[in-house]
């Protein structure tokens, strides 16, 4: 691993030490991630940050739509996804139009029906329409539906989309009202996520009732920010300033105990409270293995209860789900053999009904055996044609969509799309096309290697800077898996005294004593592997975060909440 150690401005760093007020180690991490101005804002009032939501082309037009819907007493369908973003998207807008007496029924497709308003679900709207007037409202999906969204309104049915993926190249933006601003002209709000698009509809139909049909106002938009803030973090949305603010605010109402759901969370895992990290590496992934296993419903249902018992009981289902996930993937990890040199992707078929965790364990794959790597599974297309499907994760160096668009274009496979490092495929169900396929992969990526990983360090750090005050403070701003990772430091010169034995032996867990003779406990999950690579040296440079030990070990008498180095890279010094 590269180590890219950050440069500081030492002025700003100072002034912002002062204007938080902070130490260092928050005040480097602002200073690098942030530009001037915006740290004390975000902390002192995140609120200053929420962009103008009329700004957003297309917005006023949707919210007055959606006022007409529900004040033709419409009856209202919300289309949302099985992802948790989709998931939150359509909690905030069928809850919101509930509350303002609509009649609001969300859908959520399983993983089965596909992504965005199915023609199935078209079809279902139009048989039961009979003499009712209709509106439906697609969260988080919907503007790239054209064939769909014609069926509808042929069959006299309204449509408004509200959305925050790309437009389709060729056939362009829905002729419908539509909210999306990645599919705007002036990009306006291209970093909200779907959750975020549909709350900032909901704030503009607010608005417009308070001013011009004397609705009472109230705080009722905020008590929807945790479900955008969890719905940003879970969709890896980039962390410009509004997109921190949603978080921060949502956090606050979270961490005063003002949403249920959330008390539930903390309750059910034990928590004192909930951060970014938490919303990132607990709550996402639990929801999210409802869809992966076929089960988005018992999300919804987590979303759409009131009552504190049932949410409880729906989280131990829902946390069942997510362990069998993780078991079934663990189990098809345990069965993959490691592929051959010479062929340079990982093409492993997965069977049908565990399709939900494709994209996952293509992930691991790919990380394991440091190439790309395809898991596939049989499906149909929706032109009704027998074909394989897939999940497509490659790794730093190797831009895998751009082979897979050159395979499409030569008829070696019948669809693909995605980004340079992770993307979707169709295959054509024929077994010389696949062999095609495979030979091609040998050839084109031949010549190509992954790029050593970079992991960037935010500054130095010595044992008197690892403090349970120093952890809590740089939680102050929100961080998520990838584009805003949690800051990460390095120690010259560690001394390892003694290493302790953990019933886990890939585990790592060691004991170093500093020049003041300060004690420390370091911990590297999964690491022995690389501590022995490197011939176990007794003093090291060590790249890691401030943690906590996060295991009870009574040997040493060490407890869960000590405060610890989690080893995420280490050199022989
Ligand atoms: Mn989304």
């Amino acid at each position: 691993m590269q180590w890219k150690i950050k440069r500081h401005n030492e002025l700003t760093v100072r002034h912002l030490m002062k204007a938080i007020p902070c130490g260092r180690l928050l005040a480097e991490v602002l200073e690098s991630r942030m530009t001037p101005g915006i740290p004390e804002k975000l902390l002192h009032d995140p609120k200053s940050l929420l962009e103008n939501p009329y700004d957003i082309e297309g917005i006023e037009e949707v919210a007055r739509q959606i006022i007409k819907a529900v004040c033709d007493s419409h009856f209202l369908y919300i289309y949302a996804d099985y992802d948790v973003d989709g998931l939150t998207s359509g909690y905030i807008m069928s809850k919101f139009l509930g509350e303002l007496g609509g009649k609001a029924v969300v859908h959520f497709p399983e993983r089965t029906e596909g992504y965005g308003l199915s023609m199935e679900f078209c079809k279902e709207v139009v048989e039961s329409k009979e003499s009712r007037a209709i509106t439906v409202i697609t969260v988080d999906n919907g503007i790239a539906k054209h064939d769909e969204i014609n069926f509808l309104k042929e069959h006299d049915i309204n449509v408004i989309v509200t959305d925050h993926h790309e437009a389709d190249k060729v056939s362009g933006i829905p002729n419908v009202p539509v909210c999306d601003p990645k599919a705007s002209k002036n990009k306006v709000g291209e970093h909200l996520c779907g959750a975020g698009v549909a709350w900032k509809v909901c704030s503009v139909v607010e608005d417009i009732l308070e001013r011009e049909y004397g609705l009472e106002k109230t705080d009722r938009m905020s008590r929807y920010i945790p479900y955008v803030a969890l719905g940003t973090v879970a969709d890896v949305m980039p962390m410009v300033p509004e997109n921190m603010a949603l978080i921060n605010l949502g956090l606050y109402i979270i961490n005063e105990r003002k949403s249920l759901l959330f008390n539930c969370f903390m309750k059910y895992l034990q928590k004192e409270y909930i951060n970014a990290e938490t919303f990132a590496w607990e709550l996402a992934p639990m929801l999210n293995a409802c869809g992966r296993m076929g089960e988005t419903r018992t999300g919804a249902n987590l979303l759409l209860s009131d009552s504190q018992d049932e949410i409880l009981e729906t989280l131990k289902e829902i946390d069942d789900l997510n362990y069998k996930r993780k078991k079934q993937q663990n189990d098809f990890m345990a069965g993959i053999e490691e592929p051959s040199n010479e062929d340079k992707i990982a093409l492993i078929e997965l069977d049908k009904n565990s399709s939900g965790i494709a994209g996952p364990v293509a992930g691991r794959i790919a990380e394991t055996y440091q190439r790309p790597a395809i898991v596939y599974h049989e499906a149909y297309d929706s032109d009704g044609e027998p074909v394989y499907k897939g999940s497509v994760r490659s790794v730093l160096g190797i831009d895998i969509l751009s082979f897979l668009k050159r395979e499409q274009e030569r008829g070696v496979i019948k669809q693909a799309g995605g980004h340079a490092g992770a993307a979707g495929i169709t295959f054509y169900r024929s077994d010389s096309k696949m062999a095609q396929f495979i030979e091609d992969a040998r050839t084109a990526l031949k010549d190509l290697k992954p790029i050593e990983k970079t992991i960037t360090l935010d500054s130095e750090v010595t044992f008197k800077d690892l403090t349970t005050d120093n952890m809590d403070e740089l939680a102050l701003i929100p961080y998520d898996k990838s584009i805003c990772p949690a800051p990460n430091f390095y120690m010259k010169d560690v001394v390892v005294t003694a290493k302790q034995p953990f019933k886990n032996k890939d585990h790592l867990v060691l004991e170093a004593k500093d020049k003041e003779g300060k004690k420390l406990t370091l911990v590297g999950w999964g690491m022995f592997p690389d501590y022995a690579k490197i011939g176990k040296p007794e003093k090291m440079d060590i790249a890691g975060s401030i943690s906590t030990v996060g295991f009870n070990d009574f040997t040493t008498k060490r407890k869960k909440d000590d405060i610890t180095f989690r080893i995420i890279d280490m050199k022989a010094s």
